[in-house]
């Protein structure tokens, strides 16, 4: 398999997550590309000219990382949307990918609008980060250690995206579950091999 990525995007990350934590990392060559320079061939692999894509062995390019996460659900072990209490993780990951969307909503913004964070849509983006993270820190996902799920991976990818990205607030004053969440995950080969970087 394939994955066009690139450093930053927490869409990747959600899917280099499950990579690892399926054992899969050996099957997938990585290709960093700039979304933005619409590089041939990613862009014929995605029109829409965003990051991740995945490319099966079967020469299929599949986008958007919830479709992929599906797919490699499909193929490998451990399952991220364990059935037991599929709608509990399920609740959490909700929260955590929308503060993710918000995140990358600001920052795509800036683009074309410098003035993007204080406008409406901006300061709404920014409401929905802070409440999704004091909704994580009211009651964090399980540890990676219990088992990787869509919850934890997402939640991590989300904290760690809107720290990275805006590094000007102290997102985790006054969430100390979320805090000491975060900490109980360091060291997991998973999330220290995706670490976001410019
Ligand atoms: N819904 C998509 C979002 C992907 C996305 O927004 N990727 C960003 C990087 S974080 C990108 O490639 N942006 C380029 C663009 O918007 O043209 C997914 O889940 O994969």
């Amino acid at each position: 398999m394939h994955l066009y990525a690139n450093t930053t995007s927490p869409f990747v990350r959600l899917v280099r997550l499950a990579i690892e934590e399926k054992g899969l990392a050996h099957r997938v060559t990585t290709e960093i590309v700039d979304p933005w320079a619409d590089p041939e061939p990613f862009l014929a692999a995605n029109p829409a000219g965003r990051v991740p894509v995945l490319i099966t062995d079967q020469g299929q390019a599949i986008a958007e990382a919830h479709l992929i996460l599906r797919y490699l659900d499909e193929i490998a072990a451990p399952t991220l949307f364990p059935a037991a209490d599929l709608a509990a993780t399920l609740a959490t990951a909700a929260v955590a990918l929308g503060a993710t969307e918000a995140a990358t909503a600001v920052i795509i913004g800036r683009k074309s609008s410098p003035a993007f964070d204080t406008d409406m849509v901006g300061t709404k983006r920014y409401r929905t980060m802070a409440e999704g993270l004091r909704r994580l820190d009211a009651a964090p996902p399980r540890d990676f250690a219990e088992r990787p799920d869509i919850a934890n991976i997402a939640a991590v990818t989300a904290l760690d995206y809107i720290t990275f990205r805006f590094p000007d607030r102290d997102w985790l004053s006054g969430l100390p579950a979320l805090a000491a969440w975060r900490a109980r995950q360091r060291g997991r080969p998973s999330v220290e091999a995706t670490l976001p970087f410019v």
